[in-house]
């Protein structure tokens, strides 16, 4: 925070000196209504191209019985009387296809439309039983899906905290599919899901896990147990949130560290540090300061990574590591630490190994530059606050990435592929890492010296979500709804 202080002062002396009163009232009129988040917008949709192969599938699926003496599994035990009575319907327009990575190995893509409801996307899925699936839609909805068999019956409805419908309410610009369910795992017998919250009644909003007892979901439903929230919960209604709404940047990424007993969770920046200088100019020099300030305050776990001891116990929550913008993907390996990725503005997406107490430097700092950056002078004496243009700030304490990425790529989910599981042999051990704009998945080797990035495989799609089954395969669900099954060649 020092250093924020410093420069803060720094920036209010070249406010007081540089400008004149009219000058930055002019300003900030112009810029308020250049404010919008860019990124949604600059993430266009793609449909994959996928050549058309549909072969005849059966209707039921036949669910294995894990034996409760592998050690290796976290997909829970259960049984096949758990989905006999099922109503099982057929996915619709499966496909397959024949896909090779950057380093030639041919990969089958099995494609079909996830099971039709009224939410706007399919952010979470865990594998509840082997081979069977369970999708869950940001209000709650969820799917179980055959993955053999490609078919799909209901499943329970999710409780969530706050309000997930498009509201436009105060300094919340909009509610869908970035709000509500966004991330889930399990652990042992429970289902443990991130919740982005918009909290109507206290005006604020903040990021819950729920926890919910398996036989709840597999049974008659149930209600979910908050185990966590984030503090603070961010006030929607300050009077510069309607130059600066909230409205993405959640995080809300899930990992499960059972070595340590903590679940970590990811909670992005909610949009508070400036990702361009209109932003911060529309929410004014003293917006600004709240914001970082907020940001950076040790207690605030707005932008951070928090712990969660003992998540089927006793919970406490904890503040890990600062800095972040919006990590949509974190995974804890065996023996490599914990890793997530994050979204840097326009450029520096990044791969960060993260440490107890560290901070990985946003707002103040990152490999990418503001959106609007070329559209303001070089020398940043002229902008609002110099430590806005922070692609050229080199700020003490902070921790770089490990790699980063420009032009963005939009990292998403993360996660180990497994060894032995009779899957893609060359994939054991690394790190899967999915994305939104790019498309593709990107295979790590956090374990090498240094990490590396070893192989990339272009799917098509924007995927939201990765899974990797006990078999090995690589599930994963984009945004314009559908599931991809990434396998081995048969
Ligand atoms: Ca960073």
């Amino acid at each position: 925070m020092r250093f924020l202080w410093r420069w803060a002062g720094k920036a209010l002396r070249n406010f007081l000196t540089d400008c004149d009163v009219l000058g930055i009232v002019m300003t900030r009129r112009l810029l308020a209504g250049l404010s919008l988040l860019p990124l949604g917008a600059l993430l266009a949709a793609c449909q994959a191209d996928i050549s058309r192969d549909i072969d005849a599938l059966p209707a039921a699926p036949a669910p294995s019985v894990t034996s409760p003496e592998s050690p290796e599994t976290s997909v829970p035990v259960c049984a096949e009387e758990d989905f006999a009575d099922r109503d099982w319907r057929e996915l619709g327009s499966p496909d397959t296809a024949t896909l090779s990575d950057s380093e030639g190995l041919e990969l089958s893509l099995r494609v079909a439309e996830l099971p039709p409801t009224s939410a706007e996307r399919y952010n979470a899925a865990v594998e509840i039983c082997p081979g069977i699936l369970l999708v869950i839609a940001h209000e709650g909805t969820s799917r179980f899906i055959a993955l053999e068999e490609m078919t799909w019956s209901e499943g329970p409805t999710l409780r969530h905290s706050g309000a997930t419908d498009r509201i436009s309410a105060g300094g919340v610009a909009s509610g869908g599919p970035t709000w509500g369910i966004r991330d889930a795992l399990i652990i042992d017998q429970a289902l443990v899901y991130a919740d982005a919250v918009i909290d109507t009644a206290r005006e604020c909003v903040r990021i819950d896990v729920h926890r919910m007892d398996l036989e709840s979901i597999l049974g008659v439903g149930g209600d979910s147990d908050v185990i966590a929230s984030t503090e603070p919960c961010v006030d929607y209604t300050e009077p510069q949130r309607a130059a600066s709404t909230l409205r993405t940047h959640m995080g809300s990424a899930l990992a499960w560290d059972e070595d340590a007993d903590t679940l970590y969770l990811t909670v992005g920046d909610f949009h508070l540090g400036a990702s361009t200088i209109g932003q911060a100019a529309g929410i004014g020099l003293e917006g600004t300061l709240r914001d970082y300030s907020l940001l950076g305050d040790p207690a605030s776990m707005v932008g951070s990574v928090v712990g969660i001891s003992d998540p089927l116990g006793t919970p406490e929550i904890r503040i890990v590591a600062k800095g972040l913008r919006n990590s949509l993907g974190i995974v804890a390996t065996k023996d490599s630490g914990l890793w997530l990725s994050d979204h840097g503005p326009s450029g520096g997406d990044e791969l960060n190994l993260i440490t107890e107490g560290s901070d990985y430097g946003w707002p103040l700092t990152s490999v990418g530059k503001p959106y609007d950056r070329a559209a303001w002078p070089r020398d940043s004496s002229a902008l609002l606050a110099p430590w806005l243009d922070f692609q050229n700030a080199d700020i003490e304490g902070t921790t770089p990435p490990v790699l980063s990425w420009t032009p963005a790529i939009a990292p998403t989910e993360m996660a180990v592929y497994p060894t032995g599981s009779g899957g893609i042999e060359d994939y054991e051990n690394l790190v899967v890492m999915a994305s939104l704009r790019a498309q593709s998945l990107f295979v790590l080797d956090v374990a090498g010296s240094p990490a590396a990035q070893v192989r990339k495989l272009n799917v098509g799609e924007r995927i939201r979500n990765l899974t990797i089954t006990k078999s090995g395969e690589i599930t994963m669900l984009t945004d314009s709804r559908t599931l991809l099954i990434l396998s081995a060649l048969r």
